[in-house]
């Protein structure tokens, strides 16, 4: 079997990348190791940035987002029992959409199969073959047996826990990385959001995050341990701290039944070069911000931008100059949205390693940034993402 892209993975990276290939003219095939059910059903990330939002528009796969998104225009820091509200359109003419990482998996499976795609669920790929020639070939296992597939290139659009990051030899590899000391309790709940607007919480206890999902499902996270023993969890104990962390004049935190409840680890992760040959990392499996800057899934959605640029260009003409600069390309944007996601973490979170002195001075920046239009805006240009290729 050949193709002229091969994908690894199916998520929201492999699925656009595939998605808009295809309206290129350039046939891909996309491996996925769990279950088209699975990946459909996997609560993840939530906000997208406004380049995110309007690449899935003009591509074609965003009817559903449109219908079920709830767009938002400002985003509110809360501390000391105080709202301060960062007003993104106000100070940059743009807002995010507030839609979940599963819906836009459910948007671009249904539209690739549609479009005749070829994505094969359940089929993991344990090798990836010759990436530094001009033929390499995924091998991968489905049904019980060992299958190869030619291609092109190589899309590594495994995640985190993937094996495409691997595949670049360790002499040539570079990582930088940074594990944060504490996890995120993130809960999902059937009840109405408590605030229209996402809030982030600095509080003594640690921070706390509501953000949602629809008009009658709400998205909740504590900081906690990065080992939390979720057991020691009761609904109540969660809704009693999430209540604390959040008290805010004139706010009542809603509650109801809990669907689903995990602990994230948080960490900064970057591998470089995102490129080695005919392999391209895109998304988790080259870069993982902590998810208190909401970048993860908009990051990813920009590598496929810069990939899809390059990859038209080359089997159209052969033109090999923005393959070339691929990864130096999306590390320009990985870079910033890294140094955002350590900031905003920085600025929210409790650390038990503080002094009296840090903590005060992290209680500052939070006053100097509420007392300064130039630091806000700064907030929010990042916040409502930066433009998908930066030249
Ligand atoms: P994914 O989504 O991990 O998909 C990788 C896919 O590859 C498959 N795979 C393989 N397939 C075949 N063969 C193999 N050998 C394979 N190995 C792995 C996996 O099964 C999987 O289907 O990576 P991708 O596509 O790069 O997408 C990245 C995003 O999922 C991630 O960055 C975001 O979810 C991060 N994130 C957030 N990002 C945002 O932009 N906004 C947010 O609000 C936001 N909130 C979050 C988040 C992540 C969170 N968690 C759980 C980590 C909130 C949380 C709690
Ligand atoms: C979410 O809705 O899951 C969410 C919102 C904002 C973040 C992270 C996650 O910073």
């Amino acid at each position: 079997m050949r193709t002229q892209v091969g994908i690894v993975g199916a998520g929201p990276a492999g699925l656009l990348l595939s998605h808009l290939l295809h309206l290129h003219g350039i046939e891909s095939v996309v491996l996925e190791s769990h279950s088209r059910a699975y990946v459909e059903a996997r609560i993840r990330a939530g906000v997208l940035e406004h380049p995110v939002e309007k690449l899935l528009n003009e591509s074609g796969v965003g009817a559903r987002m449109r219908e079920l998104g709830l767009p938002h225009e400002g985003i509110s820091l809360r501390t000391g029992g105080r709202d301060h509200r960062i007003d993104l359109k106000a100070l940059t003419g743009q807002g995010i959409m507030v839609y979940s990482q599963h819906q836009i998996v459910r948007d671009l499976i249904a539209r690739r199969l549609a479009d005749g795609g070829d994505i094969r669920f359940d089929a993991a790929a344990v090798a990836l073959c010759d990436v530094a020639t001009d033929a390499p070939s995924i091998v991968y296992q489905k049904d019980g047996k060992q299958h190869r597939l030619d291609c092109d290139v190589i899309a590594g659009c495994d995640g985190f826990h993937g094996i495409a990051r691997d595949t670049i030899p360790a002499s040539v590899r570079q990582s930088f990385d940074r594990e944060y000391p504490f996890g995120w309790l993130g809960i999902l709940a059937d009840v109405a959001p408590s605030s229209h607007e996402v809030v982030y919480a600095s509080h003594d206890r640690g921070f706390a995050l509501l953000s949602m999902r629809s008009p009658s499902v709400s998205r909740l996270y504590l900081q906690c341990e990065p080992e939390e023993d979720l057991a020691a969890w009761s609904d109540d104990r969660i809704w009693s701290e999430l209540s604390t962390r959040l008290a805010c004049d004139g706010f009542t935190l809603r509650d109801g039944p809990i669907t689903q409840r995990g602990v994230t680890p948080m960490r900064s992760f970057v591998v470089e070069p995102m490129q080695y040959g005919r392999l391209f990392l895109v998304g988790d499996a080259a870069h993982i911000v902590p998810p208190t800057g909401a970048k993860g899934l908009n990051l990813a959605a920009a590598d496929v931008a810069v990939l899809t640029r390059a990859l038209t260009a080359w089997f159209r003409t052969g033109a090999t100059e923005h393959l070339a600069r691929y990864g130096e390309t999306c590390l320009r944007r990985v870079w910033k949205a890294q140094r955002f996601s350590w900031w905003m973490t920085s600025l929210l979170h409790r650390f038990s390693s503080h002094t009296p002195f840090e903590r005060r001075v992290q209680q500052a920046e939070l006053d100097a940034l509420f007392g300064s239009v130039a630091a806000s805006t700064a907030l929010a240009e990042n916040y409502v993402g930066l433009p998908l290729i930066l030249s």
